[in-house]
């Protein structure tokens, strides 16, 4: 499914309950009008029901995938085309150009192409590597969303100098990669967020290195994106 269409349609929900409660909020001011108009003199006046906020959340970064540059799926009967088949670990990783933690330079957001891939059967995994820096002015929350079905997507963080102290997942699961980087994996479509520092208390500085690793359970071939922030 896509997310982007997914996300609008969630605005329309959203404006339609806006649209209903405003309704409801002015049914019952009506209502609270009219009991009052007949109450006796005198009867104590039900307090002003406080002003519901109707300013919308500002939506998070949303990343730009476009639907249409979804790789084809292959016909079943041809060949699964895996070019550029990243390695399947750490260490044959494909490395991904280098970012800093504003997210607008991560891949997908800020008008920068999502990463595309394929899944070639069951045993296919595909590693890719970055270095995100930590910049003044931008916070160090690194971040994966695929909207691709049936894949295990997962991020790893090495910090760049000292250790890694591994804080926890919004979204996904804590995991440990095969050369133990701390990370968190997420079943897609799916995001997942990452809580880390660098090093001890002189240590300020949360530039790591960034290690995503694609699976899949099906033995398919399933071409994938998806995008990332630092
Ligand atoms: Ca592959
Ligand atoms: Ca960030």
């Amino acid at each position: 499914m896509n997310l982007s269409r997914r996300s609008s349609r969630c605005r329309v929900v959203a404006v339609s309950l806006l649209v209903a409660a405003s309704a409801l909020a002015c049914g019952s001011t009506d209502n609270e009008a009219s009991e009052a108009d007949n109450a006796d003199a005198g009867a104590p006046r039900s307090p002003t029901p406080k002003q519901e906020d109707d300013e919308p959340e500002p939506p998070e970064f949303e990343p730009n995938f476009d639907e249409d540059v979804d790789p084809p799926t292959p016909d079943p009967g041809d060949q699964c085309i895996d070019n550029d088949d990243p390695g399947s670990s750490e260490a044959t990783a494909m490395a991904l150009p280098d970012i800093d933690d504003c997210d607008s330079s991560g891949a997908g957001f800020g008008g920068n192409p999502p990463i595309v891939g394929v899944m070639k059967g069951a045993v296919d995994v595909d590693f890719y590597k970055f270095t995100g820096k930590d910049v003044v002015g931008c916070s160090v929350d690194p971040f994966i969303v695929s909207p691709t079905s049936g894949l295990e997507i997962c991020m790893f963080v090495s910090c760049a100098k000292g250790t890694t102290n591994f804080k926890g997942c919004t979204g996904g699961a804590e995991k440990v990669s095969d050369i133990g980087n701390p990370g968190c994996c997420v079943a897609t479509p799916g995001q997942t967020k990452l809580s880390f520092s660098c090093g001890g208390f002189t240590q300020t500085n949360d530039s790591a290195n960034v290690f995503i690793r694609v699976k899949q359970l099906a033995d398919q071939c399933t071409p994938y994106q998806f995008a990332y922030h630092f």
